[in-house]
């Protein structure tokens, strides 16, 4: 009896520790984000193969409400709601909304996205994630992109259910935003698509993090790229 309470309210703690990304800057929940699938629930996507894997968007086809304005070579906040609870890696895409689209028109589809942010564990004894706990991310926008439209996608991978296929968790958002003041020289080597990106059994996503404890680790999709 005692240890079906104690299970039943340690699963309502897993439940409750799922997150989102609802905003970016000092501004409201998916107002420059697009509404996440999850924006209740906090569910992960599993599937990698998936569309969900792109934008885990709840109406596809339905920007948001606004295009956020940022400057080339500024930080941005890519906040979560309420904390990244889980371990694994955070990472941010960001694609060039093609001419006769808005941000808040484009789905994203097609070998887009670059990365432009990834972060690592510490490694020794335990693996010990940056953005465990934190309720956001800081992401430096790079200062050479070409002016324009973009889609911001954060992406938090879980990596603690992560040791059977499609057991890792990914949870994910897509910002809608505008670059000025870029030098224009951007141009990324690695552009990769989503679903494309990762397959479910990439070394960085299908990963027992406990047991034996990982001695290195390599995060799933391409390099970030620099100016
Ligand atoms: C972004 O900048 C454009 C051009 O200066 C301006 O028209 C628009 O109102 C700005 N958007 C926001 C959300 O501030
Ligand atoms: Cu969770």
């Amino acid at each position: 009896m005692k240890l079906s309470i104690a299970v039943a309210s340690l699963a309502a703690a897993t439940a409750q520790a799922h997150y989102t990304f609802p905003s970016i800057g000092n501004t409201a929940d998916w107002q420059y984000v697009r509404t996440a699938a999850n924006f209740q629930s906090n569910g992960p996507v599993t599937d990698v193969t998936s569309d969900a894997i792109r934008c885990y968007e709840r109406n596809p086809g339905t920007g948001a409400p606004g295009i956020y304005n940022v400057t080339a070579g500024s930080t941005l906040t890519y906040n979560a709601k309420a904390s990244i609870s889980h371990p694994g890696p955070m990472a941010l895409y960001i694609a060039k909304v093609p001419s006769g689209q808005t941000a808040a028109t484009w789905d994203g589809k097609g070998r887009v996205w670059s990365k432009i942010y990834q972060d690592k564990p510490t490694l020794g004894g335990s693996m010990s994630w940056p953005s465990q706990n934190a309720r956001s991310i800081s992401v430096n926008i790079p200062r050479c992109l070409q002016n324009g439209d973009y889609l911001l996608r954060a992406e938090h991978i879980a990596l603690h259910s992560a040791g059977s296929v499609n057991g890792a968790q990914y949870y994910i958002s897509c910002a809608q935003i505008s670059v000025s003041g870029g030098s224009g020289t951007y141009s990324p080597r690695n552009l990769v698509s989503f679903p494309g990106a990762y397959g479910p059994n990439d070394p960085g996503v299908l990963i027992n993090i406990y047991y034996p404890i990982p001695t290195s680790y390599t995060p799933p999709g391409p390099a970030v790229e620099t100016c």
